[in-house]
């Protein structure tokens, strides 16, 4: 993963070491509370890295779509009708803001060897190498919601030996997500899923009770194996159509759901792989869970840091932490933001010390003239609301795009709210 070797994310880390060398001097309830929030960010942001998917289906099931619309763009190959080089491996698929590390399982259920593969290994025999060498972090099993009577059978026993195999090696059960994909294509044909808005509202009826039907017999025939039914998480019906031109923009968005079984993967994936996922697939609710996630962190480690009784010491930490926070929050919304552009922002909102603190180094040396007995500035109540003050200005300008004038009305209202009722600020948001 590319991230954490950018600079801002080495100032990051750099942030986070500090914050933990502070913790020594800090008593143990509060310190070790602080640490788990501390660890909370590095697994967030420093170890960030691809989620690990594992697709199963037949070929036509639409792996290759799938792929394509969790990053709405066209990055794998669609309707290749022959098995080919490089199946059975893990390989990176690769966007603008991310790269999932994707296992597809095209051909083993067909029995078609591709032309260079080890004659003397079968599809199956690789893949099952594949998934001891790297653990995935979810199975998704792909059927045509057209399809899902057929006999399916022998794509779950290929499931059962992928969890199987996954235990052996790894020692954990991968989660597993049923989708049933083309539900466009289910009757009635013409009312569109992706439009529901302007679809006669009988006919949309009728077509979301099959694909009802359809969810209940995939989630029945998967959980008539003993070895699947504890692993699996839920059953989703989607479509992942997409179509484009010839120059490559897209002609046509007819995906369906597919934020939702985005938010589905997200809950399951382990939290050095949300943040990946989030900035891909660009679901506004993932990114949105992310921020807050963060927000609460740093707001909590900053409060903690501000009974640090070292005068001087508190403020270049806390706004550090704050500067890593706006950093955090720019980054998952797929933009790329040094800790200088933060601090811009930092001082946008009309934040003093951000503006200051933006020259950090030169900061460093001037805060002992510029904040004289600091330390007994900053009060936790008051390091708390302006973190979380700050996180929220930051989403709502990063996240969703209002003006900086917005944002900075909603940094003051939220400061004081959070003044006032921080465990409120806390539970809701
Ligand atoms: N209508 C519709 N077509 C789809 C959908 N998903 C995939 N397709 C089409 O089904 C065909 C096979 O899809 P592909 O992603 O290549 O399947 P794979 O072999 O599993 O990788 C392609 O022509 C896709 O355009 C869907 O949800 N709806
Ligand atoms: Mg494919």
């Amino acid at each position: 993963m590319a991230a954490p070797n950018e600079p801002t994310f080495q100032e990051i880390a750099e942030t986070i070491r500090r914050l933990e060398e502070m913790l020594d001097r800090v008593p143990d309830p509060l310190a070790r509370d602080i640490r788990q929030k501390i660890s909370h960010l590095r697994a967030l942001l420093l170890e960030q890295r691809s989620p690990n998917l594992v697709l199963v289906g037949r070929r036509g099931a639409g792996k290759s779509s799938l792929i394509n619309a969790f990053f709405g763009a066209r990055v794998a190959e669609v309707g290749h009708v022959k098995a080919q080089t490089g199946q059975g491996r893990w390989f990176d698929v690769q966007g603008e803001l991310g790269t999932l590390s994707i296992l597809d399982t095209r051909g083993i259920q067909e029995g078609s060897v591709p032309e260079e593969a080890d004659a003397a290994e079968t599809p199956l025999d690789s893949i099952l190498a594949e998934v001891r060498r790297k653990a995935p972090d979810a199975l998704l099993f792909l059927v045509k919601a057209t399809e899902v009577d057929a006999a399916i059978d022998a794509d779950l026993d290929v499931l059962e030996q992928l969890v199987s195999a996954v235990e052996q090696a790894h020692g954990l059960r991968p989660p597993l997500i049923g989708i049933a994909t083309h539900c466009d294509l289910l009757e009635p044909k013409r009312t569109d899923l992706h439009r529901s808005a302007e679809q006669d509202p009988a006919e949309l009826q009728e077509k979301l009770r099959h694909v009802e039907a359809v969810e209940r017999q995939l989630r029945e025939k998967l959980r008539s194996r003993e070895a699947l039914r504890g692993e699996l998480v839920t059953v989703l019906g989607v479509s992942t159509y997409l179509s484009w031109r010839q120059d490559g923009t897209i002609r046509s968005d007819e995906r369906w759901r597919l934020g939702e079984l985005a938010q589905v993967l997200f809950r399951e994936l382990p939290e050095q792989g949300r943040l990946v996922l989030a900035r891909v697939t660009r679901v506004r609710a993932l990114q949105e869970e992310l921020a807050i996630a963060l927000t609460r962190a740093v707001a909590s480690v900053c409060m903690g840091i501000a009974f640090v009784p070292i005068p001087v010491a508190d403020i270049i930490p806390i706004t550090s932490a704050q500067l890593s926070l706006i950093t955090g929050i720019a980054w998952i919304s797929g933009r790329q933001l040094d800790l200088k552009a933060s601090g811009e922002f930092l001082a946008a909102l009309g934040v003093n010390v951000g503006a200051a603190v933006a020259l950090r180094e030169a900061a460093r040396g001037l805060i002992k003239f510029v904040f004289p007995g600091a330390g007994n500035v900053i009060s936790g109540a008051v390091a708390f609301a302006g973190t979380m003050a700050i996180g929220s200005a930051a989403r709502a300008y990063f996240l969703r795009g209002v003006s900086a004038e917005e944002a900075h009305k909603l940094y003051l209202s939220t400061r004081a709210s959070a003044e006032t009722h921080p465990d409120r600020a806390l539970s809701e948001d």
